[in-house]
């Protein structure tokens, strides 16, 4: 059951600031279709347990025997943000919390790259899906330039965090690096086709975790995060006043010493003194964790190292423990979608960062 009904769609119609156009592009396979559907699972279009499979947005016949986008598809949802977001928004909007979302998903093939060209055209901003995995591609050069030349401002989506984290298992220190690179191609194209000079129409439109632009997720298990909803949480907890400052924390090359209670630039552990790096039985020097792998990587990984494999019930057999009971592997994704799925929708962060044109 979809969560908005026809006539609250037809009046939100009406409200023109409180309208998005929203381009998914990416490189082929990195998941656009399959991301759209998490997005419409949420707008309670599609079940929840079926986003992913269903692919709504490839609507013909030959998209789904393929398995790949041929046209572009647009398609409406309406979507409610809070009102701690809704300051967020920069622009001048309608006195209501409602947003219509007109979500179009394009084809990643360079065959059909007109497609982009034409969704881009009617779109205030674009969402970039890119790979965690394999990372900026040549699809993705071309969509970016593409959006630039439209003036159309990015945001940043790493996918397939699942495949990352569960499957292929790379250490966490790896993944940040992977995940830091990613960032970093992506600005140094947006550089090169003139999005990083202030004086530009749109001014410096580069991506970056600590300004909230750029999200990480798996579309095909439904969940998401940005660095604003950690900062969030952990700042309730720590009672730290200032979320933008402890966001900026997360990122980049900053350690937390917890035995002094003290940031750091230097992975080194350092003694009482602050000064002594100490040292361990082997005369290693004792390294911190960054702290993007210690306050985010790692409570996620724990999910899934929670699900283990069942030698008796042979191969594919995953189960977790849970509260003392057994969950079905095929359940998992469902539970990390309610876990970090809750307010974090990409529509919300749409609605706030690029404008309406
Ligand atoms: N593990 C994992 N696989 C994913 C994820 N998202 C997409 N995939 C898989 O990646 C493949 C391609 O996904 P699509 O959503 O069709 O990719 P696309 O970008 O729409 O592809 P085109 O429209 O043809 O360019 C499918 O096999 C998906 O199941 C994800 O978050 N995790
Ligand atoms: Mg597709």
């Amino acid at each position: 059951m979809p969560n908005f009904t026809v006539d609250q769609i037809r009046d939100i119609m009406d409200k023109k600031r409180n309208i998005r156009n929203m381009s998914v592009i990416a490189h082929v396979d990195h998941g656009k279709s399959t991301l759209t559907d998490s997005l419409v699972a949420k707008a309670g279009i599609i079940a929840g347990a079926k986003a992913g499979e269903t692919r709504l947005t490839d609507t013909r016949k030959d998209e789904q025997e393929r398995a790949i986008t041929i046209k572009s598809t647009a398609i409406s949802m309406y979507f409610e943000i809070s009102d701690e977001d809704k300051k967020l928004v920069k622009e001048q909007t309608e006195d209501t919390n409602a947003f219509l979302i007109n979500l179009i998903d394009s084809p990643g093939h360079v065959d059909f790259s007109s497609e982009v060209t034409a969704a881009l055209r009617v779109t205030d901003g674009a969402l970039v899906v890119v790979d965690a995995v394999s990372g900026v591609c040549v699809q993705t050069e071309t969509v970016l330039r593409q959006a630039i030349a439209e003036r159309i401002k990015p945001i940043l989506f790493l996918n397939k965090l699942d495949l990352a984290l569960g499957t292929l298992q790379y250490d966490m220190e790896t993944l940040y690096q992977k995940f830091q690179r990613t960032v970093e191609s992506v600005n140094v194209i947006i550089a090169t086709y003139g999005g990083a000079d202030e004086d530009a129409p749109m001014g410096d439109i580069q991506v970056n975790p600590v300004t909230g632009n750029v999200g990480f997720g798996s579309g095909l298990h439904g969940w998401a995060f940005s660095l604003k909803q950690f900062a969030d949480v952990y700042s309730k907890k720590f009672g730290v006043k200032d979320v933008s400052k402890l966001m900026a924390k997360l990122w980049g090359d900053n350690f937390f010493d917890a035995d002094r209670k003290k940031w750091q630039k230097k992975p080194q552990k350092k003694g009482a003194d602050g000064k002594t790096v100490l040292k361990d039985a082997k005369n290693q020097e004792i390294c911190l964790e960054r702290s993007f792998v210690q306050f985010i990587l790692n409570p996620i990984y724990t999910t899934f190292t929670t699900t283990k494999h069942d030698k008796k019930r042979g191969m594919g057999h995953h189960e977790e423990k849970n509260h003392g009971r057994l969950v079905r592997r095929q359940e998992l994704p469902h539970r990390r979608r309610r876990w970090f799925c809750r307010e974090n929708s990409h529509e919300g962060r749409h609605a706030k960062l690029a404008p309406s044109r």
